[in-house]
């Protein structure tokens, strides 16, 4: 099994390039996070983003997997494969999705607990995509939660308008103007009904069966590695395992049976949502990236940060999920630049230079090291000899820096648009 992972703060462009390999794949797997995710994908000069489906779904012989780690939200799900229909018609989720029966739900009332939190003076404002993410994430470790598998019994109705009954008690103490309890509870029923056409299965037993049948398995990660749980710039995180380790247990598949582990990096960073951002620009410079790159949530339309590669906390990415090869994209945004910085260490008051570190520490400064630009064409541009020598001097640095080899690098949004280095 090979991984895809985030190495940043998410939107590295995932699902661009796991569109692209899935060819090479016989299934792809989710194996963490739900509708927070926005995985786009370009095809035929439109767009569409992912939020639940694995980025394999165009491949009519891959199948995907909605794996155990998952948090699945009916509702957003139906209407994501309505939407899909109607991106392509010549889909067939119905025949080519997968679902785990371990995979935990996100119910409305989920949802409206995430802005709930988001707007009270109660708690921490994340900044969250108020997909009800940390609620499921919560209820599931607090063992109150209710899962795919638990829809085919019978006292399921009953079970889940108890959740929602006490959730609306909570809620109903905050000022949020709420819907019908009774609307979203239909709303959510009719979404299960829905989700009934598609195989829901023991995701761990269908993966190994398949990797024991020589097939190969690619393991989609959502968000990424600095909005993990536990490695991840905590508080201002996701509530899912996004690393490499996440993959392994969110499919029930053995560390010993993974591959290639491809770490996807922008040439620079972004950031949606609240927390530390040791590199972050505040200037034109900042503005002029976002609009050139298109830096916006591709769910929320939320606007994103913007800031220069992070090598210390990139170097930590790469060795907390053991990346084998680096996919590095948006390097053509920063084309015409005619200089560009990458923060090589955080220097500490006493002059202590960190070199990997996955928190900016408190008295740090980033340091940047500025490198020439580059200008180029990348609209054309078919094969890396067309690619500018202060381009091929910027991957040889990250690559030194990296210990690993860049193995592709994105010239644009488009699904061609990528050149294979090695
Ligand atoms: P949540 O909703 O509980 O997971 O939010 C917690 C933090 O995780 C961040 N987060 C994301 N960051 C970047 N991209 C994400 N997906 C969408 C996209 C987001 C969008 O691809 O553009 O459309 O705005 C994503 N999902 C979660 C989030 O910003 C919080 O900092
Ligand atoms: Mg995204």
């Amino acid at each position: 099994m090979d991984i895809v992972l985030g190495l940043q703060w998410g939107d590295e462009g995932k699902g661009k390039f796991i569109d692209l390999i899935s060819e090479n794949y016989d299934i792809t797997a989710r194996f963490n996070g739900g509708s927070n995710a926005g995985h786009s994908i370009e095809r035929n000069g439109k767009r569409i983003t992912l939020k639940m489906i694995p980025s394999g779904i165009f491949m009519k012989r891959v199948q995907n997997v909605i794996g155990t780690g998952t948090v699945l939200d009916p509702v957003s799900f139906k209407k994501e494969i309505l939407n899909l229909q109607l991106f392509d018609e010549t889909v067939q989720p119905e025949n080519n999705i997968v679902i785990s029966l371990k995979a935990h739900f996100v119910l409305p009332t989920h949802k409206l607990l995430d802005i709930f939190m988001e707007e009270s003076s109660d708690y921490i404002t994340i900044g969250t995509t108020k997909n009800g993410i940390a609620q499921a994430y919560s209820n599931k470790i607090l063992r109150q939660n209710v899962r795919v598998g638990d829809m085919y019994t019978p006292d399921f109705e009953n079970r889940v308008k108890h959740i929602l009954a006490r959730d609306y008690k909570m809620l109903a103490e905050g000022s949020l103007e709420l819907p019908s309890l009774e609307d979203i509870s239909n709303e959510f029923f009719e979404a299960v009904d829905f989700l009934k056409r598609f195989k829901c299965t023991e995701t761990e037993i269908y993966l190994n069966n398949a990797l024991a049948e020589g097939k190969a398995i690619l393991a989609e990660g959502s968000q990424a590695a600095m909005l993990d749980i536990d490695h991840g710039t905590y508080p201002y995180v996701t509530s899912s395992s996004t690393t490499a380790s996440g993959a392994s247990s969110g499919l029930g598949v053995s560390p010993k049976k993974i591959g290639e582990i491809f770490g996807i990096a922008k040439a620079y960073c972004t950031r949606v949502g609240n927390g530390v951002f040791p590199t972050e620009l505040f200037d034109e410079l900042g503005e002029e990236i976002r609009t050139k790159g298109n830096e916006f949530g591709s769910n929320t339309g939320r606007p994103r940060r913007t800031g220069w590669l992070d090598l210390p906390a990139l170097k930590y990415a790469v060795m907390i999920n053991g990346v084998t090869q680096l996919v590095l994209t948006k390097a053509d945004v920063l084309s015409g630049l005619k200089s560009v910085a990458v923060c090589t260490h955080y220097e500490l008051e006493d002059g202590k230079m960190i070199a990997t570190s996955g928190i900016l520490p408190e008295n740090g400064k980033p340091v940047l090291k500025w490198m020439s630009g580059w200008n180029a064409d990348f609209s054309t541009m078919k094969s890396p000899s067309e690619l500018p020598e202060e381009l091929i001097e910027f991957l040889s640095f990250l690559e030194a820096e990296l210990g690993i080899p860049v193995t592709y690098l994105s010239t644009g949004p488009g699904r061609n648009e990528m050149l294979k280095l090695i």
